[in-house]
């Protein structure tokens, strides 16, 4: 179950807008936690993200609601994310459909040919926050129903990985700016997010250490060292991965108590220690954290600057 910070937070409006969305559209109707707060179950996040979704693409919210509640619009439909016009909603959800065809079928041929167009259609950031991703979570659900056995779905992930890597690499050259580490913390290893984040960073010619996944504690705070790091963003993309999330920002902090620490995904949330929680979308997040540095850098501040505590 979710609070209603957190569920503004996964869906990516405000919580006002929740609030608004249900008084006036009637489109979820969360439970309440014994202290009278909103919670809300997976159906309910689901149904929000399709009426943002619908929304982003130039719906009213009156209409979207509508199309929701009469099933007009399926709720797992997978994404209908791109703003703009019809068509362009209606080829994200074809390349969506032909991704998750080609992983069902194990046809890395198809994968590759999808991935091609798929990333040609627009930037980096929008190509990967409102296609890519969301075609991942797409391929998850079709996992977990049974449809795309194991060996699609990790030969479509590891396709995805090796395009994210190549624009990582592709985006070096202008590293110049404020020193960032990104990586996951121990344990986790959903690291397509962090790849296409830190890319998005490295676009906007900052300077960035990855990691990948399952890094250790201890990892962080010679990754952060070693880079003469400003910053540092964990990625967390599950429940899961929270509690060794915690203890990595419990001992980067208290390390170098000038880092900026931040996190990103769907769980970087209450991680304690100062934490700046990123915006949900990829390509905002990568604006947000380029603001906070060169912010952070000029008042002096950051492991690249201040004296490391040990
Ligand atoms: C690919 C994949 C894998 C691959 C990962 C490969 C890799 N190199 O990354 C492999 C095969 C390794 C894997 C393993 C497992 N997986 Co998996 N996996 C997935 C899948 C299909 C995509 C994951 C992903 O990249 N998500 C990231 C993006 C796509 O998700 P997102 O949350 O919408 O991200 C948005 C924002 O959060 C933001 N964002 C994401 N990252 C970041 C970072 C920053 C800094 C910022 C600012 C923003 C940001 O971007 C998106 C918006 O545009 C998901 C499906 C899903 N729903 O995500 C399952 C999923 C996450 N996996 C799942 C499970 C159960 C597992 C395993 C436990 C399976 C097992 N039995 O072994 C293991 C756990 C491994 C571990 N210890 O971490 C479940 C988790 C269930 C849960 N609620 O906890 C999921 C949801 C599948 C499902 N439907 O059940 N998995």
């Amino acid at each position: 179950m979710f609070t209603i910070k957190h569920a503004a937070r996964v869906v990516g409006v405000t919580e006002a807008t929740l609030r608004t969305w249900e008084r006036r559209y009637g489109v979820v109707a969360p439970e309440r936690s014994e202290g009278g707060y909103r919670v809300y179950d997976p159906t309910a996040i689901a149904t929000l993200s399709a009426m943002r979704k619908l929304v982003d693409a130039g719906w009213s919210p009156a209409r979207a609601a509508a199309a929701i509640r009469t099933g007009e619009i399926p709720v797992d439909g997978g994404p209908l994310p791109i703003p703009g016009s019809a068509s362009d909603a209606d080829t994200v959800a074809s390349h969506t459909q032909a991704f998750l065809d080609a992983a069902a079928r194990v046809d890395a041929h198809a994968v590759e040919a999808v991935l091609d167009e798929g990333l040609a259609l627009s930037s980096f950031e929008h190509a990967v926050d409102t296609w890519l991703l969301p075609t991942l979570v797409a391929l998850g659900q079709g996992w977990a129903r049974g449809d795309i056995d194991v060996a699609g779905e990790h030969m479509a992930s590891h396709a995805v990985l090796r395009r994210l890597s190549a624009a990582f690499e592709a985006a070096g050259s202008r590293a110049r700016g404020p020193k960032v580490v990104v990586g996951l913390p121990p344990g986790s290893q959903h690291e397509l997010g962090a790849l296409a984040f830190a890319t998005a960073v490295r676009r906007r010619g900052l300077d960035v250490l990855y990691l990948g996944g399952d890094v250790p504690e201890a990892s962080w705070l010679t990754a952060v060292r070693a880079h003469h790091a400003d910053a540092a963003v964990l990625c967390v993309v599950t429940a899961a991965d929270q509690p060794s999330a915690r203890n990595t920002v419990r001992l980067l902090k208290a390390h170098h108590s000038g880092l900026f620490v931040a996190s990103g995904g769907a769980f970087g949330t209450a991680l304690g220690g100062d934490v700046h929680e990123l915006a949900y979308r990829i390509g905002d997040a990568a604006g947000e954290l380029d603001a906070l540095l060169h912010a952070h850098t000029a008042g002096g501040q950051g492991a690249g600057t201040a004296a490391a505590q040990d």
